[in-house]
């Protein structure tokens, strides 16, 4: 397959935007103008290739077939997925794990996460198909549940590609998302896109909690910063396309449709209910409150009728079989009580109906009620407002569906109270026709001020606009481009020199500073880089000398503690100060320290020789992130005549004599160093932007994360940095190099 470098946007979905059947005589296309396939396609960038799943399992003799009659005739690529891919992926890890679990039903999630390898190994096929078709620096909109693992790996295969993440469904409650076993990983995958969007601000802030939660993150309301690479999060409540749904309700089809559905139901009032067959619809809330309604007002017993369409959905799983049963009950139940030989209250129809139908439904309801449980938009309650030609229908409207923080002209319920629910369908039909003219009227404002080309051209804007700005960061370079260069200065170089961080750097965050035990892998790096001729190695952090004696004092390296203070030259078991300061500053800064950790739960302050800190990482993320901004402001005006500095690194604040930082390494190691020496230094925070300094563009500096930094070099991932290292030390030894991939 050639990689497509006509492609402004590769979109990228479960579903393709267009169905293949078997038929006898072969494969048949059908496209399915589907919210999404609408929305794109008025895009300016008319040259956008769709990839996805085409809805049905196909023989391995006709995928190349099919594959080459998708892309020319509709610039679709298929990838292809067997039968127990379909059920173990699709069923039984999209719809029995995430689906439940984001609509807030954990009692229906199963835990077992049957399906969760066929998950990553589904995701591995989609990324697959992407990077061998895309340019590198396409623009990649990726949507829904079905591919949270998909932004990481993509960015993994194409580190130059604008990857953006739409999720169509509720993002829930981080105290709900953190019940999920894979969590972090599914996270993970997530923030590997540079932008990633819900229809809501809770869905957003949700996401943006969990990620500081789980994964212990910062972020700003609007930003998390991933490792140091900042990921934009967008708010764009996805539309629909209101002249296409206005030129259908409007045509004779459906003018004739209508009249004959009007002439059936004659002077009865219609509630209409459109939804597929999904415990997340509130399908038997309605049903119950639809009994509770006739039963308090036996007046509308013969002049409405509740019309719900219910489209069957995921059929083949065993919770919505039983959900079919549930509501086909319900109907026999509120019919058997209410109905009278001439009338018949519930009319439920379980099937798909055509365009034309719908349209006509849209506009024979006097009420379209929507009482979903959650749902991420809902798009039928967009549809039927725009639909109402004569614009007087009503709008009942769950509070939970995203819909309500748009559509305020609607009468908003909460399922869950059956009695609200039957007084609304009262208010609703007996509202005063200028409240339902005027009530339409707002929402459909709303509706064609948001539509589904709007939307797609604002998230696609935000995507490019927020790759600009990050790449603009001046000057620096991901290390991975040049590791060439890298590999060759330090393999050719006399001596090397190598200046190590530690947490964040070599070794990932722990949730206390004391898990963030060296790893057997960490130890084994250290000690075969310090093993190679003429290479020393050492290893700078702002931890006590205690702790890197204990942890790191066998190995033949130079130690460095607390941010430059003491140090252990390589070959030696003594420890020098490097830095000589007074700390009678203690005693002024360590009681504030201790008074404002006594009133924020998880945090510690750590006394070191020349600096006091105070940790909040087992905090709760935004009160710590609070409480260490109220004690940096407190601090500020307390240590503005004493010789020290307040530095903020990750989680911590610092309080630490001036002078006492990480570039006292370099200036005592710089008098040994000649010209051609190779020297690189390697760090994720604050604290290392003083090493970088010290070192006044000599060497490779490396600072992980693209933010602002003395260091030229970067890298994305934490992870990127022992792979970097263990290629220097393949290289020098002069083994074969491993492949490292951005
Ligand atoms: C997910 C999220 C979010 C329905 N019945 C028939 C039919 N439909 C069409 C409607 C509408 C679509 O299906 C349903 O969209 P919803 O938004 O209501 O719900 P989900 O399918 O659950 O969609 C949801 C959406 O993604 C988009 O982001 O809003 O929250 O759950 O367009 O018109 N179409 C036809 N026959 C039917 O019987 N032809």
């Amino acid at each position: 397959m050639q990689r497509h470098a006509d492609t402004d946007l590769v979109v990228v979905s479960n579903r393709l935007p267009i169905t293949l059947t078997e038929t006898p005589s072969g494969y048949t296309y059908k496209p399915s103008a589907g919210g999404l396939a609408t929305a794109l396609s008025g895009l300016k960038e008319a040259n956008f290739l769709w990839i996805g799943w085409p809805g049905a399992v196909v023989e391995e003799g006709v995928q190349k077939h099919i594959e080459e009659d998708l892309l020319r005739e509709h610039r679709c690529m298929p990838v292809f997925l067997s039968n127990e891919q379909v059920e173990q992926f699709y069923n039984r890890f999209c719809n029995g794990v995430i689906w439940p679990l984001f609509h807030y039903l954990p009692e229906y999630t199963d835990f077992e996460l049957v399906g969760w390898n066929y998950y990553q190994e589904v995701n591995e096929l989609f990324a697959n198909a992407v990077a061998e078709v895309a340019p590198p620096d396409a623009t990649i909109w990726i949507h829904d549940y079905h591919l949270m693992l998909l932004p990481q790996l993509l960015r993994e295969r194409l580190p130059d590609a604008r990857i953006g993440f739409f999720l169509h469904i509720p993002f829930p409650s981080s105290e709900v998302y953190r019940l999920l076993p894979v969590r972090r990983q599914i996270l993970t995958g997530l923030l590997g896109a540079d932008v990633v969007g819900f229809h809501t601000y809770d869905y957003a802030r949700h996401f943006r909690s969990a990620c500081m939660r789980v994964l212990g993150y910062d972020a700003k309301p609007d930003m998390v910063d991933a490792d140091g690479r900042p990921v934009q999060l967008v708010v764009a409540p996805i539309g629909i396309d209101p002249d296409r749904f206005v030129e259908l309700a409007r045509s004779t089809r459906t003018q004739m449709r209508l009249e004959r559905l009007r002439s059936q139901f004659r002077s009865r009032r219609v509630i209409l209910g459109v939804d597929r067959l999904d415990y997340s619809k509130g399908l038997t809330h309605k049903l119950r409150a639809f009994a509770r309604f006739l039963q308090r007002h036996p007046e509308w017993r013969n002049r409405c009728v509740f019309l719900q369409v219910a489209v069957p959905s995921r059929t083949g799983v065993q919770r919505y079989k039983q959900l079919r049963r549930e509501v086909e009950e319900l109907v026999g139940h509120v019919n058997g009580l209410y109905s009278s030989v001439e009338h018949t209250p519930v009319h439920f129809l379980f099937q798909n109906v055509s365009p034309t139908t719908l349209s006509a439904l849209y506009q024979l309801g006097d009420v379209c009620w929507v009482s979903s449980i959650r749902d991420g938009m809902n798009l039928v309650s967009q549809e039927y407002v725009v639909s109402q030609l004569e614009g007087d229908g009503v709008l009942v409207l769950s509070e939970f569906a995203g819909a309500a923080q748009i559509l305020d002209g609607a009468i908003l319920v909460n399922p869950w109270n059956v009695d609200q629910m039957a007084d609304a369908l009262r208010e609703a039909l007996e509202m005063p026709i200028e409240e339902r003219e005027a009530r339409l009227a707002r929402m459909r404002e709303k509706i064609y001020s948001n539509s589904s080309k709007a939307w797609a051209e604002k998230f696609l804007g935000i995507i490019r606009k927020h790759t600009e700005e990050v790449r603009a960061v001046p000057d620096r370079i991901n290390l991975l481009r040049v590791l060439e260069d890298l590999t060759q200065a330090c393999v050719q170089a006399e001596k090397r020199y190598f200046l190590l961080d530690y947490d964040g750097t070599l070794r990932p965050f722990a949730p206390t500073p004391q898990e963030a035990v060296p790893t057997p892998q960490v130890r084994e790096l250290l000690n075969a880089l310090a093993s190679l001729p003429n290479t020393y190695v050492y290893v700078v952090s702002g931890r006590d000398q205690e702790t890197l004696e204990s942890w790191l004092g066998d190995l033949p390296i130079g130690l460095c503690a607390e941010h430059g203070v003491l140090f252990r030259d390589v070959g030696s078991r003594e420890w020098q100060r490097l830095v000589h300061v007074s700390t009678d500053w203690f005693e002024t800064v360590r009681p504030i320290m201790e008074s404002y950790a006594q009133m924020t739960p998880g945090a510690l302050v750590e006394k070191k020789s020349a600096a006091l800190a105070w940790h909040f990482r087992r905090c709760d993320p935004d009160f710590g992130q609070w409480q260490a901004n109220e004690l940096a402001f407190h601090l500020a005006s307390v240590v503005s005549n004493l010789p020290v500095e307040v530095i903020h690194g990750h989680k911590v604040i610092e309080v630490r004599a001036q002078g006492a930082n990480k570039g006292a390494l370099v200036r005592h190691l710089e008098k040994r160093w000649e010209r051609d020496d190779f020297i690189f230094a390697i760090g994720d925070d604050a604290t290392d932007e003083d090493m970088f300094q010290a070192l006044q563009g000599r060497g490779w500096c490396c600072r992980l994360g693209r933010g602002p930094s003395a260091a030229a070099y970067y890298l994305e991932r934490q992870a990127d940095v022992m792979r970097v290292l263990n290629h220097l030390v393949r290289a020098v030894q002069g083994s074969p190099a491993e492949q490292v991939q951005g």
